[in-house]
């Protein structure tokens, strides 16, 4: 879904968006402490943008592409590695908090209840949580156990963006495709962007325009009230379109 901006305002409003989320980004990212259980969940001092998602689906890899990290949030390819809400101060602005994956198969039932449980409470409650970055691999598409998450989001009227994640693994037209049924899915949504990013944490691809939507977020004082919002300059509906991976 590659947009160009259509007026030389536009372009430049797009840069500028793409700028603040750079030098936000720039900023001093910093662990601030892994949460097990939802008593434990820190003061709402800030800002929030979540990343949710399957396990494996590349939470933390981004998390860490994104504050160009190599180690801050810890991934690995055994899925169900992230087993705490672990919470990340960016530039004394805004909070990340990476989730643990939900739909781990070979977690113990005790253990996935638990996470499960987890998950919802702090989606569902958190005052101060802007958006939540739903991400989904490229490759699989939006799958059962992302569903039963947007009807919970749709229904706690908490906003959220799809992300695909490893583009890189897609070639460009099965990666439109993708997209465009991930959209049209995702019209149907209530408390949906209808805009769907396209990243790669490998790759580098569609980082800076999920700094420059966190950047947009992290300044408006508003809580984010969804994609029926009027657009405002530093509102998330200025930010660029992703455009489509070059698989090469
Ligand atoms: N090719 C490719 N691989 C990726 C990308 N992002 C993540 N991966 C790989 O996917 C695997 C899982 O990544 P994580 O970031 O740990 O995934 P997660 O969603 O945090 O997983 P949990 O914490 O288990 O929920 C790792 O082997 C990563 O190297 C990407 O953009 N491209
Ligand atoms: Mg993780």
């Amino acid at each position: 879904m590659t947009e160009i901006p259509a007026t030389e305002e536009e372009a430049a409003a797009v840069a500028a968006a793409i700028e603040r989320g750079r030098l936000l980004f720039a900023k001093e990212c910093e662990f601030v402490m892994g949460v097990a259980k939802e008593a434990q969940l820190p003061a709402a001092e800030l800002p929030e943008i979540a990343f949710a998602g399957r396990s494996n689906v590349g939470k933390s890899s981004l998390l860490n592409a994104l504050t160009n990290r190599n180690s801050l949030a810890r991934t690995s390819n055994t899925p169900g590695r992230t087993r705490e809400v672990n919470f990340f101060r960016l530039g004394g602005r805004l909070m990340l908090v990476d989730l643990p994956g939900y739909g781990y198969a070979k977690a113990g039932k005790e253990e996935i209840a638990r996470w499960n449980k987890l998950i919802e409470d702090y989606l569902r409650g958190r005052s101060n949580l802007r958006r939540v970055c739903l991400l989904i691999d490229a490759r699989r598409g939006i799958g059962e156990p992302d569903r039963k998450v947007m009807e919970m989001l749709d229904k706690a009227a908490v906003v959220y963006q799809i992300i695909l994640t490893k583009v890189d693994k897609e070639k460009v037209g099965a990666l439109a495709k993708i997209q465009e049924k991930a959209a049209l899915e995702v019209s149907r949504h209530g408390a949906a962007y209808p805009d769907i990013m396209a990243t790669s944490s490998a790759k580098k691809t569609g980082l800076a325009e999920v700094r420059a939507a966190c950047a947009a977020l992290a300044e408006s004082n508003a809580v984010d009230s969804g994609p029926s919002e009027t657009p405002t300059e530093t509102s998330p509906e200025t930010i660029p379109k992703t455009p489509l991976a070059d698989p090469s």
